[in-house]
């Protein structure tokens, strides 16, 4: 039996973000949207004494295959199965023991298994002790699904990732998890809905170490208990940081609190709107937020000089002609500083997939065009096309350079130069990450330009 192991994580990336020997350098703008990978290394800070771990981001550094490493990790979300299944062929075929975690090998375990030899569904922190001790004794099982029922302990050791890359190296998670169901997301059913908070003592120590005055929480919704984000708020006043993480538009509503939120050093938000009809959010089980509410929320948050990124969602059976132009609008209006705008896509292991699969509506299931850019299934009321071209003419407009200076103007009024520089970095990261896609184009898959042409219940192409 050996002492120690040697244990290679890679995190693949779908080609047009890849590294390759070819193209090494990073440009800015490839490091824009690049900020330093929580996920590697928590599963590293799960890892055992006796394994000795190296991080390879394939966004950054070519896959190294002749690696001498025991067991090599590969973590991905769904858009990246494809190119995880490509390089876990590669490693077994070298001799290799592949196990898989992430979002995506979580919720399909059994189209997992078939392209490697373990597969961690869930955390790490429960399931990779025992995947490391069973390797050592030669008897790797299959499945492992424990859940840790204590959040914390985990101490990241952030050199292991090659911080220079990333535009920001400093992340760090406080809660994980969601308690609540909206049909089409993927946290829900990953976490099962449970929802764990780490000690605030242990958070705040870690974010007293990080690098810089900046950092970002990793967090689904780092205000869904309030009294621990209260707690947690108050012990970062004294620390005189700047943050930025994703918070329920509900946090509004308590305007002292949102000032003890901006007093700890909240520069930035990102919000889940997903849609401006409260039919759609009903709809997928998000009656929580509230369409008329969001022009006056977005308003206190700049009161107080917090940027906000909305996330909007288009396609949901709900949708008319109708929400796509109050979308339209909404963003002419509200006075978003960035924007996620996605089309409803059914990821695997969501009751969305469940129900849309079951009603033969998913012409698509190439899972590298599950990046929420591309049509995957047929919509209910609207036309493939209508949708897909609103979608692209919309995140055009809000790209295009006069809405980018007209944003900047607006923004001299309510936030810091900063702030105003982080949401034209933003800007020019969407702007390139669009042309990447082929999104600014409104280039689609060849089976989202046919959709309407496909008949309910299309094999999908196996994996
Ligand atoms: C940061 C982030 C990103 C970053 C970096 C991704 C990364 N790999 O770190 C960026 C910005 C690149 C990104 C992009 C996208 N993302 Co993203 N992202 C996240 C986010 C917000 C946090 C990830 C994180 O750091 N979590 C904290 C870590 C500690 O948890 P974890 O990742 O789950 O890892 C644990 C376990 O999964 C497990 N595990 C993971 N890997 C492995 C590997 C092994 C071997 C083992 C044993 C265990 C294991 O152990 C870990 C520790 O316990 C999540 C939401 C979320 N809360 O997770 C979405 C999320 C992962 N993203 C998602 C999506 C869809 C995307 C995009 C495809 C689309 C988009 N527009 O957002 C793009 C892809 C573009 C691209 N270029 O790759 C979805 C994935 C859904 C799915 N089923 O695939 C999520 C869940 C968000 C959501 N609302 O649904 N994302």
């Amino acid at each position: 039996m050996k002492t120690r192991l040697k244990f290679l994580i890679v995190c693949p990336a779908a080609r047009p973000f890849r590294m390759t020997v070819r193209r090494r350098r990073p440009s800015l703008r490839m490091r824009v949207f690049r900020f330093s990978m929580l996920t590697p290394l928590a599963v590293a800070a799960a890892a055992p004494d006796f394994v000795d771990c190296r991080i390879i981001d394939e966004s950054v550094e070519p896959v190294d295959l002749d690696s001498d490493a025991d067991v090599v990790g590969l973590s991905f979300m769904t858009f990246n199965a494809p190119r995880a299944y490509e390089l876990a062929r590669a490693f077994k075929q070298r001799g290799k023991t592949v196990i898989l975690g992430g979002y995506h090998p979580s919720l399909m375990p059994e189209e997992a298994i078939r392209h490697g030899d373990a597969v961690c569904i869930g955390d790490a922190d429960a399931n990779l002790p025992p995947m490391m001790e069973d390797f050592r004794r030669g008897s790797l099982r299959r499945f492992y699904r424990q859940t840790c029922d204590r959040f914390g302990g985990r101490r990241v050791n952030r050199a292991l990732l090659r911080e220079r890359e990333y535009l920001t190296p400093a992340v760090v998670q406080a809660t994980r998890g969601c308690r609540f169901g909206c049909e089409f997301c993927s946290i829900a059913a990953f976490s099962r809905r449970h929802f764990q908070t780490r000690p605030v003592a242990e958070v705040l120590e870690e974010i007293r170490a990080l690098p810089g005055r900046c950092f970002l929480f990793m967090d689904d919704n780092l205000v869904a208990d309030p009294e621990y984000a209260r707690e947690l708020f108050e012990g970062l006043v004294p620390m005189q940081r700047r943050w930025f993480a994703q918070v329920g538009v509900h946090v509004t509503r308590d305007a002292v609190f949102l000032d003890l939120m901006r007093r700890s050093g909240c520069r930035g938000v990102f919000v889940g709107f997903e849609s401006l009809s409260q039919a759609s959010l009903d709809g997928a089980a998000k009656s929580f937020n509230r369409a008329e509410v969001y022009a006056e929320a977005i308003r206190r948050f700049h009161d107080r000089g917090i940027a906000v990124m909305g996330a909007i969602v288009l396609g949901f059976d709900q949708d008319s002609l109708q929400t796509l132009e109050r979308t339209a609008q909404f963003l002419r209006e509200a006075g978003l500083d960035a924007l996620q705008l996605t089309l409803l896509t059914p990821l695997p292991g969501t009751p969305l997939f469940a129900r849309l699969s079951a009603e033969g509506r998913i012409f698509d299931c190439d899972w590298e065009h599950y990046d929420l850019g591309h049509l995957v299934f047929r919509p209910a009321r609207l036309l493939a096309g209508q949708l897909t071209a609103t979608h692209a003419g919309l995140l055009r407009d809000f790209y295009s350079w006069p809405a980018i200076l007209r944003r900047l103007r607006c923004q001299w009024r309510y936030l810091a130069p900063r702030e105003m520089g982080l949401s034209l970095l933003v800007g020019l990261g969407y702007r390139f990450k669009l042309r990447r896609t082929g999104l600014w184009e409104g280039t689609q898959s060849r089976a989202a330009r046919a959709s309407n042409a496909i008949p309910a219940g299309r094999a999908a192409p196996s994996y």
